[in-house]
Protein backbone atom coordinates (compact mmCIF):
# COMPACT_ATOMS: atom_id res chain seq x y z
CA UNK A 1 0.00 0.00 0.00
CA UNK A 2 1.47 3.57 -0.73
CA UNK A 3 1.39 5.21 2.62
CA UNK A 4 0.36 8.99 3.12
CA UNK A 5 2.96 8.99 5.23
CA UNK A 6 2.87 11.85 7.93
CA UNK A 7 5.04 10.23 11.03
CA UNK A 8 7.86 12.78 10.09
CA UNK A 9 9.28 14.94 7.86
CA UNK A 10 12.11 12.60 8.27
CA UNK A 11 10.83 10.64 5.96
CA UNK A 12 10.92 12.21 2.39
CA UNK A 13 12.51 10.95 -0.31
CA UNK A 14 15.40 12.60 -2.10
CA UNK A 15 13.95 14.22 -5.20
CA UNK A 16 15.30 13.52 -9.25
CA UNK A 17 17.00 17.13 -9.12
CA UNK A 18 18.85 16.60 -5.93
CA UNK A 19 19.90 12.66 -7.20
CA UNK A 20 21.54 14.82 -9.62
CA UNK A 21 23.03 17.13 -7.58
CA UNK A 22 24.39 14.58 -5.54
CA UNK A 23 25.59 12.46 -8.35
CA UNK A 24 27.48 15.54 -9.97
CA UNK A 25 29.14 16.60 -6.22
CA UNK A 26 32.96 16.77 -6.48
CA UNK A 27 33.70 15.22 -3.38
CA UNK A 28 37.30 14.43 -1.53
CA UNK A 29 38.19 13.08 1.71
CA UNK A 30 37.03 15.30 4.19
CA UNK A 31 38.82 14.23 7.23
CA UNK A 32 41.85 15.53 5.38
CA UNK A 33 39.82 18.44 4.40
CA UNK A 34 39.49 17.67 0.79
CA UNK A 35 35.77 17.28 0.08
CA UNK A 36 34.93 21.09 -2.07
CA UNK A 37 31.18 19.77 -1.70
CA UNK A 38 31.58 19.59 2.12
CA UNK A 39 33.58 22.56 2.23
CA UNK A 40 31.44 24.77 0.37
CA UNK A 41 28.24 23.63 2.36
CA UNK A 42 29.98 24.51 5.54
CA UNK A 43 30.96 27.72 4.37
CA UNK A 44 27.44 28.74 3.44
CA UNK A 45 25.84 27.36 6.65
CA UNK A 46 27.79 29.62 8.89
CA UNK A 47 27.00 32.41 6.15
CA UNK A 48 22.81 31.92 6.56
CA UNK A 49 23.47 31.35 10.53
CA UNK A 50 25.93 34.50 10.96
CA UNK A 51 28.75 32.59 12.62
CA UNK A 52 32.45 32.48 11.37
CA UNK A 53 32.54 28.81 10.68
CA UNK A 54 30.10 25.53 10.72
CA UNK A 55 30.59 22.00 10.76
CA UNK A 56 28.83 18.93 8.62
CA UNK A 57 27.84 16.26 10.68
CA UNK A 58 25.90 13.04 9.84
CA UNK A 59 22.91 13.24 11.97
CA UNK A 60 20.89 16.15 14.51
CA UNK A 61 21.71 13.72 17.30
CA UNK A 62 25.26 14.11 16.82
CA UNK A 63 25.33 17.67 15.94
CA UNK A 64 23.27 18.75 19.48
CA UNK A 65 25.38 16.43 21.94
CA UNK A 66 28.37 17.77 20.05
CA UNK A 67 27.33 21.19 21.17
CA UNK A 68 26.95 20.47 24.69
CA UNK A 69 30.70 18.76 24.55
CA UNK A 70 31.91 21.82 23.28
CA UNK A 71 30.54 24.12 26.09
CA UNK A 72 30.07 21.22 29.35
CA UNK A 73 32.45 18.65 30.61
CA UNK A 74 32.18 15.92 33.54
CA UNK A 75 30.04 16.92 36.61
CA UNK A 76 28.88 20.11 34.84
CA UNK A 77 25.07 20.79 34.16
CA UNK A 78 22.80 22.23 31.28
CA UNK A 79 19.36 23.91 31.74
CA UNK A 80 16.53 22.77 29.67
CA UNK A 81 13.19 22.50 28.64
CA UNK A 82 11.49 19.08 29.31
CA UNK A 83 9.90 18.36 26.44
CA UNK A 84 13.20 18.84 24.39
CA UNK A 85 14.77 16.40 22.03
CA UNK A 86 18.72 16.57 24.04
CA UNK A 87 16.86 15.68 26.97
CA UNK A 88 14.25 13.12 25.73
CA UNK A 89 15.55 11.33 22.17
CA UNK A 90 18.98 11.20 22.61
CA UNK A 91 19.95 8.31 25.11
CA UNK A 92 20.81 11.12 27.65
CA UNK A 93 23.81 10.90 25.61
CA UNK A 94 25.23 14.10 26.96
CA UNK A 95 25.47 11.80 30.28
CA UNK A 96 26.70 8.35 28.69
CA UNK A 97 29.14 10.89 26.46
CA UNK A 98 30.03 13.30 28.19
CA UNK A 99 29.40 13.08 31.44
CA UNK A 100 27.23 15.84 31.85
CA UNK A 101 23.57 16.16 33.43
CA UNK A 102 20.69 18.39 32.44
CA UNK A 103 18.03 20.04 34.45
CA UNK A 104 14.76 20.49 33.23
CA UNK A 105 12.37 23.18 33.61
CA UNK A 106 8.84 22.80 32.37
CA UNK A 107 8.20 25.02 29.39
CA UNK A 108 4.35 25.82 27.32
CA UNK A 109 4.67 23.73 24.37
CA UNK A 110 8.37 24.07 24.60
CA UNK A 111 8.70 27.45 25.43
CA UNK A 112 10.35 28.67 28.78
CA UNK A 113 9.93 32.37 30.07
CA UNK A 114 12.81 33.88 30.99
CA UNK A 115 12.14 34.66 34.68
CA UNK A 116 11.87 30.36 34.95
CA UNK A 117 15.19 29.79 34.77
CA UNK A 118 16.67 33.52 37.10
CA UNK A 119 18.18 31.24 40.12
CA UNK A 120 18.96 28.04 38.75
CA UNK A 121 22.69 28.72 38.15
CA UNK A 122 24.23 26.31 41.28
CA UNK A 123 26.65 28.03 43.14
CA UNK A 124 30.07 27.24 43.71
CA UNK A 125 30.59 24.93 46.34
CA UNK A 126 32.62 21.38 46.49
CA UNK A 127 28.68 19.42 46.44
CA UNK A 128 27.03 20.72 42.97
CA UNK A 129 27.56 20.25 39.50
CA UNK A 130 28.59 23.59 37.68
CA UNK A 131 25.69 25.25 35.42
CA UNK A 132 27.04 25.99 32.23
CA UNK A 133 24.73 26.32 29.50
CA UNK A 134 21.56 26.60 28.54
CA UNK A 135 19.68 24.75 25.64
CA UNK A 136 16.71 25.47 23.48
CA UNK A 137 15.06 24.55 21.04
CA UNK A 138 13.23 26.32 17.82
CA UNK A 139 10.86 24.86 16.37
CA UNK A 140 10.01 22.94 19.59
CA UNK A 141 9.21 19.52 18.28
CA UNK A 142 6.99 18.22 21.08
CA UNK A 143 5.90 21.01 21.46
CA UNK A 144 4.05 20.94 17.96
CA UNK A 145 6.31 22.48 16.19
CA UNK A 146 5.94 25.86 18.05
CA UNK A 147 7.99 28.80 17.57
CA UNK A 148 9.92 30.51 20.11
CA UNK A 149 8.93 33.94 20.69
CA UNK A 150 11.90 35.78 19.83
CA UNK A 151 11.66 37.99 22.74
CA UNK A 152 12.30 34.71 25.00
CA UNK A 153 14.90 33.81 23.24
CA UNK A 154 16.91 37.33 23.45
CA UNK A 155 15.85 37.31 27.07
CA UNK A 156 17.26 34.07 27.85
CA UNK A 157 20.09 33.94 26.06
CA UNK A 158 21.21 37.78 27.83
CA UNK A 159 20.97 36.30 30.50
CA UNK A 160 22.42 33.67 30.16
CA UNK A 161 25.77 36.11 28.66
CA UNK A 162 25.32 37.99 32.02
CA UNK A 163 25.93 34.85 34.36
CA UNK A 164 28.75 33.12 32.16
CA UNK A 165 26.64 30.72 31.10
CA UNK A 166 26.93 29.53 27.27
CA UNK A 167 23.85 28.70 25.21
CA UNK A 168 23.63 26.09 22.44
CA UNK A 169 20.06 26.32 19.99
CA UNK A 170 18.85 22.56 18.09
CA UNK A 171 17.50 24.37 15.23
CA UNK A 172 16.62 21.38 13.71
CA UNK A 173 13.86 23.08 12.49
CA UNK A 174 15.29 26.17 12.24
CA UNK A 175 14.18 26.36 8.60
CA UNK A 176 10.45 26.26 9.31
CA UNK A 177 10.33 28.85 12.12
CA UNK A 178 12.37 31.40 9.73
CA UNK A 179 9.71 30.73 6.63
CA UNK A 180 7.03 31.27 9.27
CA UNK A 181 8.03 34.64 11.08
CA UNK A 182 10.11 35.98 8.30
CA UNK A 183 12.94 36.50 10.71
CA UNK A 184 16.28 35.35 9.62
CA UNK A 185 18.49 32.36 10.56
CA UNK A 186 21.27 34.66 11.58
CA UNK A 187 19.07 36.49 13.52
CA UNK A 188 17.67 33.39 15.61
CA UNK A 189 21.06 32.51 15.48
CA UNK A 190 23.16 35.55 16.82
CA UNK A 191 21.38 35.05 20.23
CA UNK A 192 23.40 31.61 20.52
CA UNK A 193 26.99 30.39 20.99
CA UNK A 194 26.37 27.58 18.86
CA UNK A 195 23.20 26.96 16.43
CA UNK A 196 22.65 23.37 14.99
CA UNK A 197 20.60 22.49 11.69
CA UNK A 198 19.26 19.65 10.00
CA UNK A 199 18.69 19.10 6.37
CA UNK A 200 16.86 15.59 6.82
CA UNK A 201 13.91 16.88 8.44
CA UNK A 202 11.35 19.69 6.44
CA UNK A 203 14.37 20.55 3.97
CA UNK A 204 14.25 16.87 2.81
CA UNK A 205 18.21 16.01 1.98
CA UNK A 206 18.53 12.21 2.89
CA UNK A 207 21.25 12.57 5.69
CA UNK A 208 23.08 15.30 7.62
CA UNK A 209 22.91 18.45 10.29
CA UNK A 210 25.29 21.30 10.63
CA UNK A 211 26.50 22.83 13.97
CA UNK A 212 27.55 26.62 13.21
CA UNK A 213 29.94 29.13 16.00
CA UNK A 214 32.57 30.60 16.41
CA UNK A 215 36.00 29.48 14.43
CA UNK A 216 37.84 28.19 17.63
CA UNK A 217 34.94 25.81 19.19
CA UNK A 218 34.06 24.77 15.64
CA UNK A 219 37.19 23.19 15.20
CA UNK A 220 37.33 21.49 18.77
CA UNK A 221 33.64 20.46 17.35
CA UNK A 222 36.07 18.82 14.62
CA UNK A 223 37.14 16.30 17.10
CA UNK A 224 34.67 15.65 19.38
CA UNK A 225 33.05 14.42 15.83
CA UNK A 226 36.31 12.40 14.97
CA UNK A 227 35.74 10.98 18.82
CA UNK A 228 32.11 10.18 18.26
CA UNK A 229 32.89 8.28 15.04
CA UNK A 230 31.03 11.15 12.40
CA UNK A 231 33.84 11.98 10.77
CA UNK A 232 33.18 11.33 7.07
CA UNK A 233 35.35 10.77 3.79
CA UNK A 234 33.66 11.52 0.36
CA UNK A 235 30.75 12.92 2.08
CA UNK A 236 30.19 15.86 -0.29
CA UNK A 237 27.52 13.49 -1.98
CA UNK A 238 25.74 14.52 1.27
CA UNK A 239 26.47 17.47 1.34
CA UNK A 240 25.45 18.23 -2.18
CA UNK A 241 21.68 17.08 -0.96
CA UNK A 242 22.33 19.73 1.36
CA UNK A 243 23.19 22.19 -0.37
CA UNK A 244 20.65 21.61 -3.14
CA UNK A 245 18.01 21.97 -0.22
CA UNK A 246 19.07 25.38 0.92
CA UNK A 247 18.62 26.27 -2.93
CA UNK A 248 15.25 25.00 -3.28
CA UNK A 249 13.45 23.24 -0.28
CA UNK A 250 13.19 26.51 2.25
CA UNK A 251 10.87 28.99 0.84
CA UNK A 252 8.35 25.88 -0.02
CA UNK A 253 8.18 25.41 3.78
CA UNK A 254 5.44 27.40 3.60
CA UNK A 255 3.58 24.52 1.87
CA UNK A 256 3.95 22.43 4.64
CA UNK A 257 2.71 24.30 7.10
CA UNK A 258 -0.10 25.23 5.13
CA UNK A 259 -0.97 21.82 4.80
CA UNK A 260 -0.54 21.56 8.93
CA UNK A 261 -3.20 24.18 9.24
CA UNK A 262 -5.33 22.33 7.04
CA UNK A 263 -5.26 18.60 8.40
CA UNK A 264 -5.57 20.79 11.99
CA UNK A 265 -8.75 22.42 10.32
CA UNK A 266 -10.22 18.94 10.15
CA UNK A 267 -8.93 17.81 13.32
CA UNK A 268 -10.31 20.26 15.31
CA UNK A 269 -13.42 19.85 14.17
CA UNK A 270 -13.93 16.07 14.80
CA UNK A 271 -15.61 15.29 17.97
CA UNK A 272 -13.11 13.52 20.46
CA UNK A 273 -9.64 14.93 19.33
CA UNK A 274 -8.23 18.19 20.56
CA UNK A 275 -5.12 19.97 19.17
CA UNK A 276 -2.42 20.20 21.73
CA UNK A 277 -1.04 22.77 21.47
CA UNK A 278 -4.43 24.39 20.26
CA UNK A 279 -2.64 26.27 17.09
CA UNK A 280 -0.27 25.18 14.46
CA UNK A 281 2.78 27.32 14.14
CA UNK A 282 4.72 25.14 11.65
CA UNK A 283 4.86 21.93 10.32
CA UNK A 284 4.06 19.62 13.55
CA UNK A 285 0.33 18.53 14.51
CA UNK A 286 -0.03 17.19 17.79
CA UNK A 287 -3.36 15.89 18.96
CA UNK A 288 -5.25 14.20 21.89
CA UNK A 289 -7.60 11.78 22.00
CA UNK A 290 -10.63 11.88 23.98
CA UNK A 291 -10.20 8.61 26.35
CA UNK A 292 -13.13 6.54 25.07
CA UNK A 293 -11.84 6.29 22.27
CA UNK A 294 -8.99 4.13 23.60
CA UNK A 295 -5.16 4.52 23.50
CA UNK A 296 -3.30 6.44 20.57
CA UNK A 297 -1.35 3.34 19.29
CA UNK A 298 -4.77 1.69 18.77
CA UNK A 299 -5.93 4.90 16.80
CA UNK A 300 -2.41 5.04 14.83
CA UNK A 301 -2.84 1.02 13.74
CA UNK A 302 -6.18 1.59 12.49
CA UNK A 303 -5.00 4.42 10.60
CA UNK A 304 -2.21 2.38 9.40
CA UNK A 305 -4.51 -0.36 7.95
CA UNK A 306 -6.35 2.58 6.24
CA UNK A 307 -3.18 4.00 4.40
CA UNK A 308 -2.08 7.28 6.78
CA UNK A 309 1.12 6.82 9.33
CA UNK A 310 1.14 8.88 12.15
CA UNK A 311 2.79 8.30 15.47
CA UNK A 312 1.44 7.45 18.97
CA UNK A 313 3.83 10.07 21.06
CA UNK A 314 2.20 9.08 24.22
CA UNK A 315 -0.75 6.98 25.30
CA UNK A 316 -3.37 9.46 24.01
CA UNK A 317 -1.21 12.07 21.95
CA UNK A 318 -0.52 11.82 18.01
CA UNK A 319 1.73 13.24 15.99
CA UNK A 320 1.11 14.11 12.20
CA UNK A 321 3.75 16.11 10.32
CA UNK A 322 4.13 17.81 6.85
CA UNK A 323 6.70 17.50 4.50
CA UNK A 324 7.79 17.86 1.12
CA UNK A 325 6.26 14.71 -0.05
CA UNK A 326 2.61 15.21 1.17
CA UNK A 327 0.45 17.67 -1.26
CA UNK A 328 -2.51 19.64 0.02
CA UNK A 329 -5.29 16.60 -1.75
CA UNK A 330 -3.13 13.63 0.36
CA UNK A 331 -3.93 15.85 3.67
CA UNK A 332 -7.50 16.17 2.90
CA UNK A 333 -7.33 12.41 2.10
CA UNK A 334 -5.77 12.01 5.57
CA UNK A 335 -8.21 14.02 7.23
CA UNK A 336 -11.00 12.18 6.06
CA UNK A 337 -9.06 8.86 6.73
CA UNK A 338 -8.74 10.14 10.24
CA UNK A 339 -12.31 11.36 11.13
CA UNK A 340 -13.90 7.74 9.59
CA UNK A 341 -10.73 5.65 11.69
CA UNK A 342 -12.13 8.20 14.91
CA UNK A 343 -15.66 7.16 14.39
CA UNK A 344 -14.62 3.14 14.18
CA UNK A 345 -12.91 3.84 16.71
CA UNK A 346 -16.08 4.87 18.98
CA UNK A 347 -18.42 2.44 17.47
CA UNK A 348 -16.22 0.33 18.99
CA UNK A 349 -14.86 -1.77 15.60
CA UNK A 350 -12.66 -4.48 16.41
CA UNK A 351 -8.76 -3.42 15.49
CA UNK A 352 -6.98 -6.53 14.21
CA UNK A 353 -3.12 -6.01 14.63
CA UNK A 354 -1.95 -6.15 18.58
CA UNK A 355 -1.18 -3.09 20.43
CA UNK A 356 1.92 -1.96 21.29
CA UNK A 357 2.62 0.92 24.03
CA UNK A 358 3.91 4.75 22.41
CA UNK A 359 5.75 4.06 19.30
CA UNK A 360 8.12 7.04 19.93
N1 LIG B 1 13.53 14.18 15.50
C1 LIG B 1 12.94 13.01 14.92
C2 LIG B 1 13.01 11.84 15.90
O1 LIG B 1 14.25 11.76 16.52
C3 LIG B 1 12.04 11.92 16.96
C4 LIG B 1 11.53 13.33 14.49
O2 LIG B 1 10.95 12.48 13.81
O3 LIG B 1 11.05 14.41 14.81
N2 LIG B 1 16.41 17.81 17.33
C5 LIG B 1 15.10 17.78 17.06
C6 LIG B 1 14.24 18.90 17.49
C7 LIG B 1 14.56 16.69 16.37
O4 LIG B 1 13.25 16.67 16.13
C8 LIG B 1 15.39 15.65 15.95
C9 LIG B 1 14.86 14.46 15.23
C10 LIG B 1 16.76 15.73 16.26
C11 LIG B 1 17.23 16.84 16.96
C12 LIG B 1 17.73 14.64 15.92
O5 LIG B 1 17.99 14.54 14.58
P1 LIG B 1 18.58 13.16 13.96
O6 LIG B 1 17.41 12.26 13.80
O7 LIG B 1 19.19 13.62 12.69
O8 LIG B 1 19.58 12.65 14.93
Amino acid sequence: MAYIDLRSDTVTQPTPAMRQAMAQAPVGDDVFGDDPSINRLQDRVAEWLGKEAALFVPSGSMSNQIGVRLHCGPGDEFICESGCHIYNYEQGAFAQLSGVVARCVDGDFGVLRPEQIHGLIRPFNDHLVQTRLICLENTHNRGGGRIQPLENVAAICQWARANSLRTHLDGARLFNAVVATGVSAAEWSHHFDTVSVCFSKGLGAPVGSALAGPRDLIQLARRHRKLFGGAMRQGGVLAAAADYALDHHVDRLSEDHANARRLADVIRDIDGLALNPPQVDTNIVIFRLNPTLGPAVDLTTRLKSMGVLMLATGQDLIRAVTHLDVNAEQIDRAGSILRAAVEESRAGHARTPPLETVEW
